[in-house]
């Protein structure tokens, strides 16, 4: 299996950059995603990470490891992953250098999204999604979400539990001071490959296609 990583802050675009990327063959591997549908279906764990995502904490390492390891033991060995916010910390990242080399396989890439504070700030704060459709919105560039509606009828608009200010503020603080040690690691192995996420979607995901696309 080969394997290329998305790092970057919250709302710095990585789900947004890896739609285009699914397309290219990657298999899409988000653990924010894989978290909120255990939320979902009420398990244990979607319980537990809950009360933790909700806070803006990060869910506890050897939990979304577990996933992790589940998920590639269970896949095709010649995927092509695109881990989507993981790893999050440096225990996260040994444990996918161990699963990786266990499985034969290479970690290409790591595509560093860089954006700026006031922009993820922006971008979260103003994000809906309708609950129907799945769509996302920003209350700033769709007029339609002003009046609360999606191109669905019958929709709902949600604000994520944890993109409001104050959790925002929460998660950059918990990215700086876990998250970003992963870039020195990471440069460290020559891999590091860093994106100006703060321009247009289309001008990211063109970047991000020309790296790795
Ligand atoms: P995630 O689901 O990974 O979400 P994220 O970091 O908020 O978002 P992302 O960077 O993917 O931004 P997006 O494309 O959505 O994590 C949520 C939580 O889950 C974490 O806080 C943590 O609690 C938990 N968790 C997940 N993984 C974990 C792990 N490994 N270990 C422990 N805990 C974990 O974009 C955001 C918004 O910006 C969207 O509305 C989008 O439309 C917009 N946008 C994106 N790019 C844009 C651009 N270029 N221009 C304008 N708008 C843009």
């Amino acid at each position: 299996m080969n394997a290329v990583v998305l790092l970057g802050p919250p709302g710095a675009g990585k789900g947004t950059v890896s739609e285009v990327l699914v397309g290219k063959g990657y298999t899409h591997v988000s653990t924010g995603d894989l978290l909120r549908e255990q939320i979902r279906l009420e398990t244990t764990l979607g319980l537990e990470a809950k009360q933790r995502m909700d806070q803006g904490k990060f869910v506890p390492d050897d939990v979304v490891v577990g996933m992790i390891r589940d998920l590639l033991q269970s896949s095709d060995a010649n995927a092509n992953f695109l881990f989507d916010g993981f790893p999050r910390t440096l225990v996260q990242a040994e444990k996918l250098d161990e699963l990786i080399e266990a499985l034969s396989g290479t970690l290409e890439e790591v595509v560093l999204l860089q954006c700026p504070d006031e922009v993820i700030v922006e971008r979260l704060s103003g994000r809906r999604t309708c609950s129907k459709c799945g769509m996302v919105y920003h209350i700033k560039y769709n007029p339609a979400v002003q009046e609360g509606k999606c191109d669905i009828e019958g929709c709902e608009l949600m604000q994520r539990p944890d993109d409001n200010s104050e959790t925002i503020k929460k998660r950059l603080d918990v990215y700086k001071e876990q998250t970003a040690p992963l870039i020195t690691y990471y440069e460290a192995k020559g891999l590091i490959h860093p994106i100006d996420a703060a321009k247009s979607i289309a001008e990211v995901r063109l970047a991000v296609l020309a790296r790795i696309g």
